[in-house]
């Protein structure tokens, strides 16, 4: 049955892939929670542990759901996630900023109880998604496996909507769908070309000096942001420190302010999430319309975010009052906001073949370049700046299956585990080469390498 699909040779080294997968998840495993990687990122981030608990759906229902459980035990009063709560165990000087340079957020009265100490920023809320596929992978599975997710679901139900409505409400004031970050880590694409101009008109005075810890754990420096990034990294979290790290105050005086179109995209798609999972748990009718309202608003939102002329969805710059004109994959995020028109899925399609993105003559494998070779921001080596993301990868070819395009999302999907299987479990690859670069053993990749080794044609010729 398996052979008329994929070669036995294939099979073979999808079976030794998936084992290699779950070693790495395995080696960074602490318990409830999983390390982002073992040594650039010994902690838990927040999208990260969502990619994770999709992973680990397909190796053990209860310690993913155990994955997000955890991190929502660090919610804030607010409803806000934090975007990463410290190890307690991770050895000093292994990352900064550290829980020190957080533990002021403890003194907020909306932050949880310290230790562990969280940091008081938030990522895109990929988990609403992570826990419906909990759900799905192990109805699919049936049994006792089914009884413990539906029971999963009815308890993270709660905080999924609290997080949902802390972004609608504290981050989009304005009512507009589009969700305000006050930092590049918010973005989780931290040192993208999007962020160049907003950042730009930060000006930094008296940081004291601080270590690049980060830097140990690289081959080469250039692979990560520049010092003058971080600069304004730390400045940007000094002024949300010395806010209170209050979001009515950051927005009166905060120098970035910035309406994220990846986020607010994955939050739709979260959104459509969180209302399946509504259904599943029984919540009242005005959940369900509420989070329908959000959904339509944020789509809303983010068509008003089109830019004809590149066939893109762009940021905006709230401070400057202008949208930020540059090349990235995110603007190709309505795809993963869902409900489209034809001829919106069309111009999108387009784009993401186009020798902007997977269509560059020359790329190793047709995959989206984090950013366009085609925007002056681009370099093939620099973190966010050009190389291919696995996490971003499952997110387009995720939506590409939502939409129907499955020709297309097969060949993400075939082309990224290629990608893993040749050169490991890295943080991001040079989208030329292939070259591995950044941490090595990260999480995330191996996460989603696992769900789509369970996702394509074999396992559905399997279940036929
Ligand atoms: C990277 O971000 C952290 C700061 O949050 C860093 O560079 O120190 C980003 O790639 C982010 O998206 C990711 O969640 C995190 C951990 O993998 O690393």
């Amino acid at each position: 049955m398996q052979v008329k699909i994929l070669p036995r040779s294939v099979l073979v080294g999808h079976e030794r892939l998936a084992v290699r997968a779950q070693e790495v998840l395995r080696h960074n495993d602490m318990g409830g929670w999983t390390r982002a990687a073992p040594e650039l990122y010994p902690h838990q981030w927040s999208w990260d542990s969502a990619f994770i608990a999709i992973g680990l759906a397909h190796l053990n229902t209860r310690r993913a759901a155990r994955e997000l459980e955890s991190l929502f035990e660090h919610q804030w009063k607010t409803g806000k996630v934090p975007h990463i709560v410290f190890n307690p165990e991770a050895q000093p000087g292994s990352y900064f900023p550290g829980p020190d340079h957080w533990a002021c957020a403890a003194a907020s009265p909306e932050a949880p109880p310290a230790p562990p100490y969280t940091s008081c920023l938030c990522q895109p809320p990929v988990h609403a998604i992570a826990a419906l596929r909990i759900w799905e992978v192990a109805e699919r599975n049936g049994g006792e496996e089914a009884g413990a997710a539906r029971a999963f679901l009815r308890e993270i139900y709660p905080g999924l909507l609290l997080w949902h409505r802390y972004l609608l409400t504290y981050r989009d004031p304005e009512g507009s769908g589009l969700i305000t970050i006050f930092h590049p880590w918010e973005s989780g694409t931290d040192n993208s070309p999007r962020w160049d101009t907003p950042l730009a008109a930060v000006e930094v005075s008296d940081l004291a000096p601080y270590p690049r810890y980060d830097l140990q754990h690289v081959a080469n420096p250039s692979q990560r942001p520049t010092d003058a990034d971080y600069d304004r990294y730390l400045w940007l979290v000094k002024l949300i420190k010395k806010a209170g790290c209050n979001e009515r105050s950051i927005y009166r005086t905060h120098p970035f302010l910035v309406k994220d179109v990846l986020f607010s995209a994955i939050l739709v798609a979260a959104n459509e999430a969180l209302l399946t999972i509504a259904g599943l748990v029984g919540a009242q009718a005005e959940d369900r319309t509420l989070i329908a309202d959000w959904i339509k608003r944020g789509r809303r939102g983010l068509g008003r975010c089109r830019n004809p002329e590149l066939g893109l969805c762009l940021d905006h710059d709230l401070r400057a009052g202008r949208a930020l004109r540059v090349h990235t994959v995110a603007g190709l995020v309505p795809l993963v906001a869902g409900g489209l028109r034809p001829w919106h899925l069309a111009i999108l399609l387009e784009a993401l073949r186009s020798s902007s993105f997977i269509g560059y003559p020359g790329l190793g494998r047709p995959l989206p370049p984090s950013t366009s070779p085609n925007d002056p921001g681009f370099d093939p080596r620099s973190y966010w700046r050009g190389p291919l993301w696995p996490v971003i990868d499952w997110l387009l070819w995720w939506a590409l299956e939502r939409a129907g395009e499955n020709q297309l999302a097969e060949r993400l999907r075939e082309s990224s585990l290629e990608q893993i299987a040749e050169e490991g479990f890295a943080e991001y690859f040079e989208p030329f080469t292939g070259e591995p670069l950044g941490s090595k053993e990260q999480s995330w990749t191996a996460a989603v390498a696992l769900d789509w080794l369970a996702s394509g044609p074999r396992r559905k010729m399997l279940a036929a």
